[in-house]
């Protein structure tokens, strides 16, 4: 039988495809909870896991939401992406606000580490262990981590969360780092230099927030996916959305359709790239609209949850690809005979 689903098609293929997730929606809105469940076998928390809200005051952490999102996950036998657990965004003000010592900084950043990461131990596929330190120019990025402890931040964070929790694969991830250029070179010397130090980093996560006339080429990022790959890294797309001019045409959404599949064929392609992830389920909830004015359309389905041109594009390239032996995929169903 051909898979009529993303998550099918992706299980028969030893798959992983996921979508970014809000646990406050799985009650309100019956059809949210049905598609994420129905059509992905992996989620992220987009919000919940993030500093500030999982760790409002420096002696409180507020872990409801998160722990909902994981019995989700758990009841329908998703796997998880844990995201994220040092970013210099959406921390909470009792960090951000205080001037603390070098030494300070480490150890707030060690104990949310323990704390968080512990708490989900052995539960998390893959965790967001470090995101988007490296600026434009491949340079470290100027954020309070780097100013607060210096540049072993990183090296602290990744140890830190395999000590936490030694199952999980640890990644770093980013945006604008997909294709071949400054910010990828940057990601890549970062990655080599945590791995001739012997950090436990396991894989790099390419955001992949693209807008329809700006996209890295995938070409490109199959090279980038190579040449990590031959540094022994696993890859993910760990963010994908394509944002269209408003209002969208019926060529807009043709087009959005096949740089959806063309990533998507980057991905199944390349042997050490193990997932895809949308940054939300539908467009009734994405984060584009609000970030960019006059853009909006960027995931695969509509505000009605019909499935887009672009999710025809996904399920026909899972339904057409071949099997493969994927990093950290145990289990992997044979392919169909
Ligand atoms: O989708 C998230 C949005 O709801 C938040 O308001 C925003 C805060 O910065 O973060 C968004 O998710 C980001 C992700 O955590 C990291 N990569 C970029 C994503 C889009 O901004």
């Amino acid at each position: 039988m051909i898979p009529n689903t993303l998550r099918a098609a992706a299980d028969a293929r030893g798959f992983r495809i996921g979508a970014a997730a809000d646990p406050g929606l799985l009650e309100m809105e019956p059809e949210y909870a049905s598609t994420l469940c129905g059509q992905f076998n992996m989620l992220t928390p987009e919000n919940v896991m993030k500093s500030g809200p999982i760790h409002p005051a420096s002696d409180r952490y507020e872990f409801g939401p998160a722990d909902a999102l994981m019995r989700f996950a758990r009841r329908h036998d998703m796997q998880v992406r844990g995201h994220t657990l040092v970013w210099h965004n959406q921390m909470a003000d009792w960090l951000s606000h205080r001037s603390w010592t070098p030494g300070e900084w480490r150890s707030r950043m060690e104990e949310h580490i323990a704390a968080v990461a512990g708490r989900y131990a052995g539960q998390i596929a893959a965790w967001d262990v470090v995101n988007e330190a490296i600026a434009d120019d491949g340079s470290l990025r100027a954020s309070p981590w780097l100013k607060g402890i210096g540049p072993t931040y990183l090296e602290s964070a990744f140890r830190a969360a395999h000590q936490a929790d030694p199952a999980a694969r640890l990644f770093y991830n980013d945006y604008g780092a997909e294709g071949l250029g400054a910010k990828s070179d940057g990601v890549l010397h970062l990655v080599r230099k945590l791995l001739d130090r012997d950090v436990p980093i396991h894989g790099v996560g390419l955001q992949m927030h693209v807008e329809l006339n700006d996209y890295p080429l995938p070409g490109q990022v199959a090279d980038n996916m190579e040449r990590l790959g031959r540094l022994g890294l696993e890859v993910q797309i760990t963010e994908l959305d394509v944002r269209l001019p408003q209002p969208c045409s019926t060529a807009a959404l043709e087009r959005q359709a096949q740089l959806y599949g063309d990533i998507l064929d980057a991905g199944l392609a390349a042997p050490n790239c193990t997932a895809l992830t949308l940054w939300g389920v539908s467009d009734r909830h994405s984060w584009v609209p609000g970030f960019f004015h006059g853009w909006d359309h960027a995931l695969v389905f509509d505000a009605e949850y019909r499935p887009k041109p672009a999710y025809h594009a996904l399920l026909k390239r899972l339904v057409q690809a071949g099997c493969k032996d994927r990093p950290g995929e145990q289990g992997a169903s044979p392919p169909p005979s």
